[in-house]
């Protein structure tokens, strides 16, 4: 089995990756390819952001993605969203904490105990 994949299989990869990764709106690829921030997407432009990503990824820059620097990418891409996902869902509980707590605050005891 090839250790090694092409460009063009890599970039067919990253894209269903970044299908799942990204939102699934068009206005989600644009901003997730738009390097100069027009909202605007030309081929160039996609085509220089996928480069781009490529080369990054390409961590002994020998112009091939192998499977360990592909993986590599993805896992990146996961820890990050993972602790985005934890960062805010931890906000959402203080928030939900605090408003539990002011709706205590409003009650009374026998108000409590009647429900
Ligand atoms: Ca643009
Ligand atoms: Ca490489």
């Amino acid at each position: 089995m090839f250790k090694t994949v092409s460009l063009a299989v890599v970039s067919a990869l990253c894209i269903s990756a970044s299908a799942v990764a990204a939102p699934h709106s068009a206005s989600g690829i644009i901003l997730t390819y738009d390097l100069n921030k027009d909202e605007s997407l030309p081929l160039e432009e996609f085509v220089d952001a996928r480069r781009a990503r490529f080369n990054a990824s390409d961590t002994n820059k020998d112009g091939v993605l192998d499977e360990s620097e592909y993986v590599y990418e993805w896992e990146g891409k996961v820890e990050k969203r993972l602790a985005e996902d934890r960062k805010e869902s931890v906000k959402q509980t203080h928030i939900r904490f605090h408003a539990v707590a002011v709706s205590y605050t409003h009650l009374t005891l026998p108000t409590i105990c009647s429900v």
